[in-house]
C-alpha cells in the first residue's frame, strides 16, 4: 500500500464529538492514518504524497452498524400486512409468523442463498459509507443452521470491502421443537453451538434476547457464564418490550453493549455505566412496531453512558437497511442530537464491537473514512432518503 493526502476538507474527527477541523488535512500510508490537522500545519515529509483536492468536503470516519441480523432467509412482508389488516403479534405468532417463520426460511436456505440475499443488503449498507458490520446469527436455532449462518457472515468480508464482526445468538427465540422447553433447547442446542461456534471461530461476541417472549435472565446467564469460560465478550437484546434486568446482568458480564433499552431504568443506566457497556439504541424496530416507549436518553447523558445507533436490520422488527435513516429515526423518535447520532454510528459502534483501531479519524486509527457532499455533518441525520455520500474509502485511495 502506498500514502497519499487528502487536502481542503472539513474533517469530523469524532474524537470528542464532532470534533471538527476547517480546512484541513490528513494523511494516510499503508492503510492507517498517520496525521490529520490544519493543512498548512501538514508536515513537510508528505508533500510529495499524491494529494486529493476534497473542495472543502466533510470526511467523516467510515460508518459503522454496530447491530443487525442481516443474515436471515425469508421476509415478512405478508406479516407487514397482515399487522396492518389488524392482525396482533400473538395471532400472528399462533399462525407461525414472526421470528419462527424466519428461522423455518432461513434452515430451508443454502449458504449461497443466504450469502446472495445478505449481500444485497450489506451493499445498500456499503452504499452510504459503512466500512464495519456486526453480523448475528439466531435465525437458526439449531446447531448446523447457526454455524451456517455464521460462516456466512464470515465469507462476506471476503466478497465485499467490509470489516465483519459476528455475534453469536443461539438465544434469540425457543424454536417449535422446544416449545415450552427454554432450559431444555439452551442444553441441547444453544450451548453445543455455542461451543462449536468458538472451536470454528465463527464468533467474536455472543448475543442473547432477555424478554418475556425470549429467554429468562437466568436463562441468559448459564449462556453468558459459558461465554466467559471461552473468553467471548458478550452483548444483550435488553429492556426491549419490559424490564426483567437484562440490561444490569449484561453489565454484570463487562457486556460491550446492551441493546434497545427502551425499557431501562435508572439503576440499570447506572449499571450500565458502572459496566463501561455501550447503550445501543435501535430505532428501526421502535418505529416499525410503533412502540411508545423510548430509550432514557436524558438519563443516558446525566449518567456518562456512550450511545451507539445501529439499524437492527432484521424482516421482522426492523427491515431497515439504511444507516443515514436509523440516525435521522435516533434524533426524531429517540430526541437524540444529530451529534449524538453521529458519534452512535462512528466512536460509540466501534466500542459497542470492542474495536480500537476504527470509529474516528486520529493517527494510527485505520483508513476507513467517508466523505460527504454536505456543508455541516447534522445534514447526514437530518435529511430523510437522501443519500449525501461523494466516496467510501476503505485503505488505499483506489
Ligand atoms: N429483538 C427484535 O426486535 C428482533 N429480535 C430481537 O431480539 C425481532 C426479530 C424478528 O422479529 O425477526
Ligand atoms: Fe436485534
Amino acid at each position: 500500500m502506498a500514502g497519499y493526502v487528502l487536502d481542503n476538507a472539513s474533517v469530523a474527527t469524532m474524537a470528542d464529538g464532532y470534533g471538527l477541523i476547517g480546512d484541513a488535512a490528513l494523511t494516510v500510508e499503508d492503510g492507517f492514518i498517520s496525521w490529520v490537522g490544519k493543512s498548512a500545519e501538514c508536515p513537510d515529509k508528505y508533500k510529495n504524497y499524491p494529494t486529493e483536492d476534497l473542495l472543502g468536503r466533510l470526511v467523516t470516519p467510515a460508518l459503522i452498524d454496530c447491530h443487525t441480523h442481516i443474515v436471515h432467509g425469508g421476509d415478512r412482508a405478508r406479516e407487514f400486512e397482515m399487522r396492518l389488516e389488524g392482525a396482533s403479534y400473538e395471532a400472528i405468532a399462533r399462525a407461525g409468523g414472526g421470528i419462527v417463520s424466519t428461522v423455518g426460511a432461513t434452515r430451508a436456505a443454502s449458504e449461497d442463498a443466504l450469502l446472495d440475499s445478505a449481500l444485497r443488503r450489506v451493499d445498500h449498507l456499503i452504499a452510504e459509507g459503512v466500512a464495519t458490520i456486526e453480523i448475528k446469527s439466531g435465525y437458526g436455532l439449531d446447531i448446523d443452521t447457526e454455524l451456517r449462518m455464521l460462516r456466512t457472515a464470515r465469507v462476506i468480508a471476503g466478497e465485499r470491502d467490509v470489516r465483519v464482526r459476528t455475534s453469536f445468538l443461539g438465544a434469540h427465540a425457543v424454536p417449535p421443537e422446544y416449545k415450552d422447553r427454554a432450559d431444555a433447547y439452551i442444553d441441547d442446542v444453544c450451548m453445543p453451538a455455542l461451543e462449536a461456534a468458538h472451536a470454528q471461530g465463527l464468533a467474536d461476541a455472543v448475543d442473547g434476547f432477555c424478554e418475556g417472549i425470549a429467554f429468562s435472565p437466568d436463562q441468559i446467564e448459564r449462556v453468558f457464564a459459558r461465554a466467559h469460560e471461552l473468553g467471548l465478550p458478550v452483548k444483550l437484546h435488553a429492556e426491549q418490550l419490559s424490564n426483567l434486568g437484562g440490561a444490569k446482568l449484561a453489565a454484570r458480564y463487562g457486556a460491550l453493549s446492551a441493546d434497545h433499552l427502551e425499557y431501562l431504568d435508572e439503576d440499570g443506566v447506572a449499571a450500565v455505566r458502572e459496566a463501561g457497556s455501550i447503550a445501543v439504541m435501535l430505532p428501526g424496530a421502535f418505529y416499525t412496531l410503533r412502540e411508545t416507549q423510548a430509550p432514557p436518553i436524558e438519563l443516558f447523558r446525566r449518567h456518562g453512558v456512550a450511545m451507539a445507533v445501529a439499524t437492527d436490520c432484521n424482516p421482522g422488527s426492523s427491515p431497515l437497511t439504511s444507516v443515514l435513516l436509523a440516525m435521522n429515526m435516533a434524533c426524531t423518535l429517540f430526541r437524540m442530537t444529530p451529534e449524538e447520532a453521529l458519534t452512535g454510528v462512528t466512536r460509540a459502534a466501534a466500542q459497542a464491537l470492542g474495536l480500537d483501531d476504527t470509529g474516528t479519524i486520529a493517527p494510527g486509527k485505520r483508513a476507513e473514512l467517508a466523505i460527504w457532499d454536505v456543508e455541516h455533518p447534522a445534514e447526514l441525520s437530518y435529511r430523510i432518503g437522501y443519500n449525501p455520500l461523494y466516496r467510501r474509502i476503505v485503505g488505499d485511495l483506489a
